[in-house]
């Protein structure tokens, strides 16, 4: 399949392919989460959902593989470095108890993906400590096993967790392509300028497009 992309189309096969979809889960998306104890207007987040929802049911419908992260740590923090935890001012730290139970913590209520993208059986689960979804996770060994190279990405925050989980795939070898309307961040500029970023160069991290060209490529 090929579609429409920034900076040129995109190839794939769907059975080689994966829809990666970072971190949208509560504590990001819904008040009283960890985005929210950081400062941030949590309600940008939510205007993906329709469009991440409606790739997810397509991708779905073609038996593509589904992978979801979460941002998680373990209950005891040992996964969770000073260097993360102490930094900023935040209302609320990681592992401190909010309004969605523990901030940013494992079986949490806030770290349960929102109900509207929720996993299914058969679909692949990756807790992450860090902000790549490589990093400390037995993500690569799922996708070696099932022989993916290309990988789709929607989710949240567009700067943060995604692009670094894209720049950690571009590294391994995997074909990487983010969505455009499936992605958000707290600030419009960092999403405006990360798009930029990845398919600059001629896609020096990967190719972005609207999720109209996957959805017409999945239909064609
Ligand atoms: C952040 C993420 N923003 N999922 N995490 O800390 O992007």
């Amino acid at each position: 399949m090929k579609l429409d992309a920034n900076p040129f189309p995109f190839e794939f096969q769907l059975e080689r392919s994966a829809l990666v979809i970072i971190d949208m889960q509560r504590d990001f998306v819904e008040p009283g989460g960890f985005g929210e104890t950081l400062g941030n207007d949590v309600s940008l987040l939510q205007a993906i959902i329709p469009a991440a929802r409606a790739v997810l049911e397509a991708w779905r419908s073609k038996g593509g593989l589904v992978v979801h992260t979460r941002e998680a740590h373990r209950p005891d923090l040992a996964d969770c470095p000073p260097a993360k935890r102490n930094r900023g001012a935040p209302t609320l730290r990681i592992g401190d108890e909010g309004p969605m139970g523990r901030i940013l913590i494992a079986g949490e209520p806030g770290n349960q993906i929102i109900d509207a993208l929720a996993p299914i059986d058969g679909e692949i689960v990756i807790d992450k400590p860090g902000k790549g979804a490589f990093y400390a996770t037995h993500l690569q060994s799922e996708l070696q096993r099932r022989g993916i190279r290309g990988l789709i990405f929607m989710g949240v925050t567009t700067e943060v967790c995604v692009q670094t989980s894209m720049r950690e795939a571009n590294d391994r070898g995997y074909d990487g392509l983010l969505l455009e309307d499936c992605t958000e961040s707290y600030f419009p500029a960092f999403k405006a300028a990360t798009l930029e970023m990845i398919s600059a160069q001629g896609a020096i991290v990967g190719w972005t497009a609207p999720s109209a060209s996957l959805l017409a490529a999945l239909e064609g």
